[in-house]
C-alpha cells in the first residue's frame, strides 16, 4: 500500500502498534514492525539503559523501522531522549507533554517525530515546529488520556494541518480503521488489540481480562490529579474510586499507585494491579501472533489492502 504514513517511514501498512509502558517491548515492536505495521517501544517511566536494551533486541529482531515513545511525564525522559539520539531509531512518537525543544534535536539525527496530541492547539504547534506526523488520540485510549473523543478530535486535528495525520483511540477492527480515515485519517494507532498478541510479554491474566472485558468494564482513575488513566475495573479501581469520594490529598494517590503497572503487566494480580486498557477491550476477542491480528485487521478494510 502507498500512502503518506508508509512512505514517511518505509512501512508497508500504515498500522502503528501504540506504546504502552511496561508492555511494550522490543519484541513486540519487531514482530509488528515484521508484519508490515509500525512497532514502537515505550519508554514509559524506564530509565536509558533499560530502554537501549529493548533498542537492541528489537534490532536482532527485525530489520524493519521501528519506533521508540517517548513519555514526557517520565522523570528518565532527557536519559531515554539521549538514547534514542545515539541509537538513531527511525522514529519517535511522544506522550503526556508538549515535545517542542526535542524537535530539532531528533531531525538532527536523522529521526522522524511524531507526537501523540489530544488537542488542536497542539497538533498545529507541533506541525509549525516541523513534526514529520501527528498521532491524534481520543479519550477512548488506555493509559493516560485526553478530554475529547476519537470521533470529535481526529477530524479537527485532520482539518486542521497537513503533515499526516494517524488516527488512535478506540480502534479495534476494520471498521474502526476504515472510521479513522473517513474522518481524514492516513494511518491508525492500536493497543490494546495488541495485547493478547503471541508475542506480547503482559501476563496471562491480563490477557485474558482484556479478551473477557465487556463495553463497560473500563474506568478512569486519578482525574483528581490532572492525570487521567484509563484501565480495566477492578478492586484498585475501586479504592481509587473511595479516594475521590473521601476528597483524600494527591499523595494518597502515588501511593495506591505505586507498582501497580508491576502488578498488572509482569505478575497479572487481578486486585492490585493497574490493567490500563482502551475501552475497545469489549470487542477486542482474538489471539495470535502480530502478522495475524494485522491481516485480520485489515482483511475487510476498504482503506487498507492486503498485499
Ligand atoms: O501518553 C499517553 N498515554 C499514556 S502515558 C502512560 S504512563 C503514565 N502513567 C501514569 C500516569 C500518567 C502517565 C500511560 N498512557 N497518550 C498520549 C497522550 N498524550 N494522551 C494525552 C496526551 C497529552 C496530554 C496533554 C499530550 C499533550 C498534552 O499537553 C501538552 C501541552 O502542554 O499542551
Amino acid at each position: 500500500m502507498k500512502n503518506r504514513v508508509c512512505e514517511l517511514l518505509g512501512i508497508k501498512y500504515p498500522i502503528f502498534q501504540g506504546a504502552m509502558a511496561w508492555v511494550s517491548d522490543g519484541k513486540l515492536a519487531a514482530a509488528v514492525s515484521n508484519a508490515g505495521g509500525l512497532g514502537i517501544i515505550a519508554g514509559g517511566n524506564a530509565d536509558g539503559e533499560i530502554v537501549r536494551a529493548e533498542i537492541k533486541i528489537a534490532k536482532t529482531l527485525t530489520d524493519k523501522p521501528f519506533g521508540v515513545n517517548i513519555m514526557l511525564l517520565s522523570p528518565f525522559k532527557d536519559d531515554v531522549i539521549k538514547v534514542v539520539l545515539e541509537e538513531k531509531v527511525a522514529c519517535v512518537t511522544t506522550g503526556a507533554g508538549n515535545p517542542a525543544k526535542y524537535i530539532a534535536d531528533f531531525h538532527a539525527a536523522g529521526i522522524k517525530v511524531m507526537p501523540l496530541v489530544a488537542s488542536v492547539a497542539l497538533a498545529k504547534k507541533m506541525e509549525r515546529l516541523g513534526a514529520d506526523a501527528i498521532v491524534a488520540e481520543g479519550s477512548e485510549a488506555g493509559g493516560h488520556i485526553g478530554k475529547l473523543s476519537t470521533m470529535v478530535l481526529l477530524p479537527q486535528v485532520c482539518d486542521a494541518v497537513s503533515v499526516p495525520v494517524i488516527g488512535a483511540g478506540g480502534i479495534a477492527d476494520h471498521r474502526g480503521v476504515d472510521a479513522a480515515f473517513t474522518l481524514g485519517a492516513e494511518g491508525v494507532q492500536l493497543g490494546t488489540y495488541f495485547i493478547p498478541a503471541d508475542e506480547c510479554k503482559a501476563h496471562e491474566n491480563y490477557k485474558n481480562m482484556v479478551i473477557n472485558a465487556s463495553d463497560i468494564d473500563t474506568t478512569v482513575t486519578g482525574r483528581p490529579t490532572g492525570h487521567p488513566v484509563q484501565v480495566l475495573r477492578n478492586k484498585l479501581t475501586r479504592k481509587f474510586e473511595e479516594l475521590e469520594k473521601s476528597g483524600a490529598p494527591l499523595s494518597d494517590y502515588e501511593e495506591l499507585g505505586k507498582g501497580a503497572l508491576y502488578q498488572s503487566v509482569i505478575l497479572g494480580d487481578e486486585e492490585k494491579g493497574s490493567f490500563m486498557s482502551g475501552q475497545i477491550a469489549g470487542m477486542v476477542t482474538k489471539r495470535g501472533t502480530c502478522e495475524y491480528l494485522i491481516e485480520s485487521l485489515i482483511e475487510k478494510s476498504k482503506f487498507i489492502s492486503v498485499e
